[in-house]
């Protein structure tokens, strides 16, 4: 897949631009971070609200927001936290603003990004991320089990992604924090919640089960809240508006 094949390469260019040792020294390197399954168990909202300028399925969203203000509302609305691109060439995200969110804000970062590699990680938790994404549709179960201790050792909570029963069965481990089900098909972009109420109940109940993408009303929530979801991660909805901090506001008040 091509997204995964930009990823090596951009990762092999970065190591050789920015060396470990340097993520490491960075301020942001030692900081405490915070739990999002945590949040997610104590919040009644359970909302993971997204940053998002584009994606390969709608081109562009919005362009025009600043990220530091999209991330504060979203806090001041109640989000229970928050989740930021970081890819560049398909999603017009960066590092930097995660960097910019984190010098904004104190609930959970998720760093959405399609990580491949450990060196990842450290750049996750150099700029203030809080948990990271892993992708069972692009890992196998080895990489999964070597990046999710990794980002325990680190302290990152992993959210781990699934589409379908395979991914979820290969993926089963004990070093995931939040088990996430992706409604849409990253291939034919096709959404749909029924994704996640088919396969709640494969979920183990020691995972936090989130739903991911294509939601974009209350009713489909308390729907999915029956389905013993505890989260659900909204990125178009608020960010196709004018102004996503407010509209995550009327969505969550
Ligand atoms: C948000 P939506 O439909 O509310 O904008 O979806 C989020 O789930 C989606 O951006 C997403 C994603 C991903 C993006 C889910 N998994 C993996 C990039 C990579």
């Amino acid at each position: 897949d091509k997204i995964i094949a930009d990823k090596y390469k951009e990762v092999a260019l970065k190591k050789s631009l920015i060396p470990i040792k340097q993520l490491e020294n960075s301020v942001l390197f030692d900081r405490k971070t915070n739990s999002l399954a945590k949040a997610l168990q104590d919040s009644d909202t359970g909302i993971i609200a997204e940053h998002k300028r584009r994606s390969p399925s709608k081109s562009v969203i919005n362009q025009s927001v600043s990220v530091q203000n999209v991330a504060l509302e979203y806090e001041a609305a109640g989000a229970c936290g928050m989740s930021v691109l970081t890819d560049g060439k398909y999603f017009g995200g960066s590092l930097d603003d995660l960097l910019l969110v984190r010098a904004s804000v104190q609930f959970p970062l998720l760093r959405k990004e399609f990580i491949i590699d450990e060196y990842q990680l450290l750049e996750a938790k150099a700029h203030g991320a809080d948990v990271i994404l892993l992708i069972a549709a692009v890992l196998t179960k080895d990489k999964i089990k070597t990046l999710s201790e990794l980002a325990k050792s680190l302290s990152l909570d992993v959210l781990l992604e699934v589409h379908n029963q395979e991914e979820l069965e290969k993926s089963i481990m004990p070093s995931l924090d939040v088990l996430g089900v992706n409604n849409r098909n990253l291939k034919t972009f096709e959404v749909s919640t029924d994704i996640s109420k088919n396969l709640s109940t494969q979920i183990p109940n020691d995972f936090v089960k989130v739903s991911e993408s294509g939601i974009s009303s209350i009713e489909a929530i308390k729907d999915l809240k029956s389905y013993g979801y505890k989260g659900f991660l909204i990125g178009e909805n608020f960010m196709k508006t004018e102004n996503p901090g407010a509209s995550a506001k009327e969505f969550i008040n």
